[in-house]
């Protein structure tokens, strides 16, 4: 191929249906029928939605046929139990996944109507918190992709994570009420209800037990459809809404107090009301515990009913189901698992446990202690009685079988599923563990350290538990979707294969340092940085160079992530700008994106902190274009969307032994930006993919931060013997960014400096600011830059998404692809 302009692809095929007439009368349809506008008097929303009813119907009829396959080979079905589904917009995926996207742009183009413009009024899917939630959202796709028969489980929060806006640079919450304009994508189903007990008591009738007296709230379903990319498979998506068990309290109503029979009401419908917008922390709350025991009893009634339309007796349980937990949060399907074989179904005892360990398995997500689940027994035995029978019965049973194989009275007390130091509290990761037949971690240094750490006990005992899956992200959304101009330079250099098979990407080796290949990366990422700038000038008021580099760390702010450690580099980098002019030649744009926690009082400063920065680096004269900060505010899937395929640098510089794995890391390089980061998580992985001259990585290993915490961290001595160090932290605690409140950060200075940092910023700060001299070095030859991008690029092919989830089929849940035809 030798035409410079790249050729857009095109995937689409005609069907009845799908040719630009019909699929014009579908939307003016839609549009007059389902949303009830006259055209004339249409607004951009109403043609939003009229578009997608027009794609949804595009689904449904491979969504039928799907599920008729399913049932007509009595395929096994994956369950994929999880808290979070981080969707993020649906319309632009549903047109890539039907391939209409071009004949759906010019329909409404005729109509006088931008695609581009209405695609941007869509609210994100925002219900979940980070990288787990949208693992889940990742591994949904590549399931429908691979013909996997899959169902995701989760809540349908009525409102998702909160919406970041940042006044005077502090964080500030609004809710985020996304289903205001209705939800095109979803078909409720009210006919789909489960009733989920709560309170109440057990009592005992003869050998059985029977949980009475308690409230109850009706759990219904709302359903949306998975498309696979170029395959007919589509899944489904079932999460949860709770609706009171009586619309009002009829008593109460009867005797005039129409309030207070409302307001039961009210209180039963709270469940499914509010995604925790805590990440890599424990919420603890009543209401938490509620959540998950009404999406994982909902969601186990549903999965045993669809297996009982077929079958008779539960031994081909194992073979026909497997319910993967996501994390600890829905631990709570394995008792309620049990109390359904024995309580209702008459299982006995150790039938009901046989069928549990073969259909359960689960990921861990992270080490860090205080992000591991754990209930108080008080709390568990007042709102789920049974359950904790049921939990006490099960660690009866595993602590006789380790003590049987002469396990010490201590190593007992260490592996019990409660922990009785102190308040009691059940653990939850560790009747995960206890259960499942498999134990994951999300990348080969997790898997390693979960093994030797948290779980080692655990490890000791059964070996051949315990694996890892290495995460990965989904091409369609991440390359495909965001970033159109990149997918273009790959189409004409390897053909558009990589968006079913990622490893494709791997022949951009024998080009990419042509020089044509070169100048088409560079332009379509220019073309990525207009894009961003575009829209941080039209919504923050800021303009951006364009010719920068541009360094990004947009994630969670929490302080394992170190963000501080970025604004260190950024204070250090002002200094010298102004203090020694000439010395720093490369022009970057630093940008930063990411929501704190609402009660992480430290993650809000980080935030603070940040935004003051910015503010004095972008309005100093001196700096002119050279350095300009960026926070973008109320980070999303939708943004990232916007923002990873404009970056060159991407930031990842978690303490070593933190980070469980990462996506974003894999996100940026599938983007052609360059790493620099820390041997944490994923990142080795993509170093040894990628190749040590292609990335930059710094700062101390696993073992090193081990040894360094273990002799004594002296933050104080590192700073006093670096000047440069000195002047930037003194920078920050004595008010060089908040002159009007010289103090404010001075929490910020004693964490780095006096309280002993656990996350050891200091002890990392002089490699990395070496690893950002390399980057500058590295950049000043932008075709060479190019080209460590571009192999970058041509070596993720392992960290696509349906890699991993091939391997969760094969090797975890031994579920095969459906037989569909084509
Ligand atoms: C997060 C880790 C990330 C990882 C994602 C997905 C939790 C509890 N864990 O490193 O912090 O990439 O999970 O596995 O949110």
């Amino acid at each position: 191929m030798t035409n410079s302009t790249p050729t857009p692809v095109n995937f689409e095929f005609d069907a009845p249906g799908r040719d630009l007439e019909s699929l014009k009368r579908s939307i003016a349809n839609k549009l007059m029928f389902v949303v009830g506008k006259d055209p004339a008097a249409a607004r951009p929303e109403d043609w939003l939605h009229a578009a997608a009813y027009a794609v949804r119907d595009q689904l449904v009829e491979r969504w039928m046929t799907t599920t008729r396959a399913q049932y007509a080979q009595d395929a096994k079905r994956v369950y994929y139990l999880s808290m979070e589904f981080l969707i993020g917009r649906t319309f632009s995926n549903a047109m890539l996944a039907v391939g209409l996207r071009e004949r759906v742009k010019q329909a409404l183009a005729d109509f006088g109507v931008d695609i581009d413009a209405v695609t941007e009024l869509e609210p994100d899917a925002a219900l979940g918190n980070g990288g787990l939630g949208r693992l889940a959202a990742c591994f949904l796709d590549s399931m429908a992709t691979l013909n996997i028969p899959g169902f995701g489980y989760g809540i349908r929060y009525d409102y998702g994570m909160f919406k970041q806006t940042i006044v005077d640079g502090r964080q500030v919450e609004v809710p985020d009420y996304w289903l205001t304009h209705g939800n095109p994508w979803e078909f409720p189903r009210p006919e789909v209800n489960y009733r989920v007990q709560f309170g109440g008591h057990v009592v005992k009738e003869g050998d059985a037990y029977k949980w009475v007296d308690s409230h109850d709230v009706q759990a219904m379903a709302y359903d949306t459809i998975i498309p696979g990319y170029a395959t007919k498979a589509t899944n489904t998506l079932r999460l949860w809404s709770a609706k009171a068990t009586q619309e009002i309290d009829l008593g109460a109503f009867n005797r005039g107090n129409y309030f207070a029979a409302v307001e039961t009401k009210n209180h039963s419908e709270n469940v499914s009301r509010v995604l925790y917008p805590d990440d890599s922390t424990p919420s603890g709350r009543e209401l938490r515990l509620h959540q998950e025991f009404f999406f994982c009893s909902a969601s186990v009634q549903d999965l045993l009913h669809r297996y009982l339309r077929t079958h008779t007796g539960f031994d081909e349980l194992p073979n026909k189901v497997s319910i993967h937990l996501n994390d600890t949060h829905p631990v709570l399907a394995i008792p309620e698992l049990m109390r359904l074989l024995l309580d209702e179904h008459h299982l006995p005892w150790a039938d009901a446990w046989r069928l549990c360990q073969g259909v359960f398995s689960y990921t861990n997500h992270t080490l860090m202690h205080e992000a591991l689940e754990t209930w108080p027994v008080e709390m568990m035995g007042r709102i789920l009685p049974r359950h904790l029978q049921i939990i006490y019965d099960i660690n009866a049973q595993f602590l006789a079988q380790i003590s049987q194989r002469g396990g010490s009275a201590e190593l007992l007390r260490k592996v019990s599923l409660v922990d009785e130091g102190g308040e009691r509290r059940v653990r939850m990761a560790y009747l995960a563990v206890v259960t499942s037949h498999s134990v994951n971690g999300v990348s080969a240094l997790h898997s390693e350290l979960m093994k030797e750490s948290i779980f080692l006990d655990f490890a000791n005992l059964w070996p051949d538990r315990f694996n890892n899956k290495t995460n990965g992200i989904t091409p369609r959304r991440w390359l495909a979707q965001a970033n159109p101009a990149l997918s273009a330079v790959l189409d004409k250099q390897v053909g558009t294969g990589w968006r079913r098979d990622l490893t494709q990407l791997s022949s951009l080796n024998g080009v990419l340092t042509q020089p044509k290949v070169i100048e088409a990366f560079q332009g379509a990422k220019l073309a990525n940085k207009e894009r961003l700038a575009a829209w941080v000038r039209a919504n923050m008021g800021l303009t951006i160079p364009t010719d920068a580099l541009y360094d990004v760390q947009v994630k969670r702010i929490h302080e394992y992530k170190r963000q501080l450690l970025n604004v260190l580099h950024v204070v250090t980098r002002y200094l010298r700008i102004i203090h020694h002019p000439g010395s720093v030649t490369v022009p970057r744009v630093v940008v930063f994106a990411g929501k704190a926690a609402s009660a992480y009082h430290m993650a809000k400063q980080i935030i603070h902190l940040i935004n003051n920065v910015a503010s004095v680096v972008n309005n100093d004269p001196r700096v002119g274009s050279l350095l300009k900060v960026v926070f973008i505010p109320n980070y999303s899937v939708s943004l990232a969307e916007r923002i990873i395929p404009a970056a060159d640098l991407s930031e990842q510089i978690s303490t070593a032994g933190t980070e469980a794995s990462g996506t974003g890391n894999m996100k940026f390089a599938l983007n052609g930006a360059l790493t620099i980061g820390t041997l944490d998580g994923a990142n080795v992985e993509i170093l040894e993919n990628v190749g040590a001259d292609n990335i930059f990585i710094f700062g101390m290993t696993t073992p090193q931060v081990a040894a360094t915490r273990a002799a004594g961290y002296q933050p104080r001595a590192i700073a006093e013997g670096n000047a440069e160090l000195t002047a930037v932290l003194e920078a920050i605690r004595d008010g060089l960014f908040s002159p009007d409140e010289p103090g404010r950060f001075q929490a910020i200075y004693d964490l780095l400096v006096n309280w002993g940092d656990h996350y050891l910023l200091l002890a990392d700060y002089a490699a990395y600011i070496a690893a950002q001299e390399q980057v500058d070095a590295a950049y000043q030859d932008r075709d060479a830059w190019a080209v460590k991008a571009l192999r970058n690029v041509a070596a993720m092919g392992p960290f696509s998404s349906d890699r991993t989830i091939g391997e969760y089929a094969d090797k975890i849940w031994r579920s095969k692809p459906l037989e569909l035809e084509s």
